[in-house]
């Protein structure tokens, strides 16, 4: 098989991170595309000039023309603001869908073909319109936030229980903005209940609700907790982490069940939005959603969370985009 041509749109912080890491897994060959003249073509200087160290041997370009994205089999974007401490990730809207608006006509343009994976906030909106300007079908435009979410969740859980964070299994739905929801009822560690180890641990099942409510809230503000350690800027290791398990996925064909923004068509009761849900990811992108029971309580905090994007989305609508 050739080896996959991956665009980056955004040669910030996320997007550097992806370059190195796409280049140390020799996941494809990679452009890195951004506005700012000789960033890129720097960047990508520097991850290349590694090379030899670190023994990989796949292309990795810098660019300001969109040309040279032409005919990428995936394409992930960046491009458009972080926030400063104190903003919500809302607050970037129109800067933010200005940008996605130019970077989806050339991808349009030059990868038609192209798997697309949004990361760019606001996220669920960003997705929203990058989908409505390209057209292209919803398996190949989708979202990154739940992966990056979830293993925030897990990461907390692992830190509580003094267990490795390899055996804890979370999931976090929804839109990706403070209304999403961790699914506390699976939270797990290697099949155990998170919850009943909480119980185990406290012998008090009032005080492990209220430790399991502080990681579901500290999950929650955890975008926001890095921002106001960074001040000039938001997470991006983390960040680009997450969307490197999609890409493996993709081009590993791997199937993987992971929480991704897609579309949904009537599942968890959502018709015609981009939500936080599990999906199965493989070759083809999104290959289907996976609906499971949510109880009333999962259901009404996933509604509330919808309703929070759909807010978003008029809002964009309503700024013309
Ligand atoms: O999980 C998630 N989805 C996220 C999303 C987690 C953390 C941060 N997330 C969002 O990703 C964040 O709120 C931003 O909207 C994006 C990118 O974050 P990053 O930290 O990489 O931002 P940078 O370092 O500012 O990089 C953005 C780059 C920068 O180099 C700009 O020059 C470039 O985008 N940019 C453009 N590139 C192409 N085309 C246009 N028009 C353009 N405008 C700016």
């Amino acid at each position: 098989m050739a080896r996959q041509k991956i665009a980056l749109i955004g040669g910030g912080q996320i997007g550097g991170v992806l370059a190195q890491l796409i280049a140390q897994r020799q996941l494809g060959d990679v452009v890195l595309y951004d506005i700012v003249e000789d960033m890129p073509q720097g960047k990508t200087l520097d991850i290349a000039e590694a090379s030899r160290i670190d023994g990989f041997d796949v292309n990795v370009k810098g660019t300001n023309d969109y040309k040279d994205i032409e005919g990428a089999d995936i394409v992930i974007v960046t491009a458009g603001l972080p926030r400063k401490p104190g903003m919500s990730r809302d607050d970037l809207l129109t800067t933010n869908a200005k940008i996605i608006k130019t970077v989806a006509e050339n991808v349009k343009r030059f990868a038609p073909n192209s798997i697309v994976i949004i990361i760019s906030n606001p996220l669920d909106a960003m997705v929203t319109l990058f989908k409505k300007i390209t057209g292209f079908p919803t398996n190949r435009v989708f979202g990154q936030a739940g992966i990056l979410d979830s293993s925030r969740f897990s990461t907390f859980i692992a830190w509580e229980l003094g267990v490795s964070v390899k055996d804890v299994n979370a999931m976090v739905l929804g839109g990706h903005g403070d209304t999403m929801v961790p699914i506390v009822r699976y939270a797990n560690v290697n099949g155990i209940p998170a919850m009943e180890l909480l119980e185990k641990k406290y012998g008090d099942k009032i005080k492990a609700e209220e430790v399991m409510k502080s990681m579901v809230d500290r999950t929650k503000m955890a975008g926001g907790e890095v921002v106001k350690l960074l001040k000039t800027g938001s997470a991006f290791y983390s960040p680009a982490s997450a969307a490197i398990a999609m890409v493996e996925a993709i081009v590993g064909d791997e199937h993987r069940l992971l929480p991704v923004c897609a579309f949904l068509n009537g599942e968890f009761g959502v018709n015609g939005y981009y939500v936080g849900v599990p999906a199965v990811l493989g070759a083809a992108g999104v290959e289907k959603i996976i609906e499971f029971a949510l109880n009333e309580e999962e259901q009404a905090l996933l509604d509330n969370s919808v309703n929070a994007v759909t807010k978003l989305i008029a809002d964009m609508e309503r700024l013309g985009f």
